[in-house]
């Protein structure tokens, strides 16, 4: 019997404590107020009309100087595509000058180990390698000298 009484006080004041415990730890951890006050809810919903109010009005002033900077910008799009359209093209023609670019882009396919056309052979040794990109270099720069450019 004595050591069923103690084991049920020792229950008792675990219980006790636990409860305590618990209650103190409740009251520490509650948030000061669960839902904002109606002031501050009332404030928030202001402050988001101003806002909104002041993005229409600059969404309303914006847009009819948005267009010509749209239409500038996609005029600039379509000269720039049209321009390196041209290049590309011309570049494939072979009816131009040969300028560095060429050499480069010979340099760039001989060491890609990409197919190589008869027309690259710059120095008729009937070969395509560095001697025709050294070749083709030193015409780019005469031609630019003979302009004056
Ligand atoms: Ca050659």
């Amino acid at each position: 019997m004595g050591t069923e009484g103690h084991d049920l006080n020792q229950d008792r004041q675990l219980q006790q404590l636990e409860s305590a415990l618990g209650a103190d730890l409740r009251r520490a951890l509650r948030p000061e107020a669960a839902e904002p006050p109606a002031r501050v809810d009332a404030a928030v919903a202001e402050m988001i009309r101003t806002r909104s109010g002041e993005v229409r009005r600059q969404l309303a002033a914006g847009r009819t100087r948005r267009w010509p900077v749209w239409a500038a910008a996609a005029a600039a799009l379509l000269l720039a595509a049209g321009v390196w359209t041209a290049a590309v093209m011309g570049r494939g023609a072979g009816a131009r000058r040969p300028d560095i670019i060429d050499a480069y882009l010979l340099e760039r396919r001989i060491e890609s180990g990409a197919r190589l056309d008869a027309a690259s052979d710059q120095n008729g040794d009937g070969r395509v390698d560095r001697a025709d990109v050294e070749a083709l270099a030193r015409r780019a720069v005469e031609v630019r000298r003979k302009e004056g450019a």
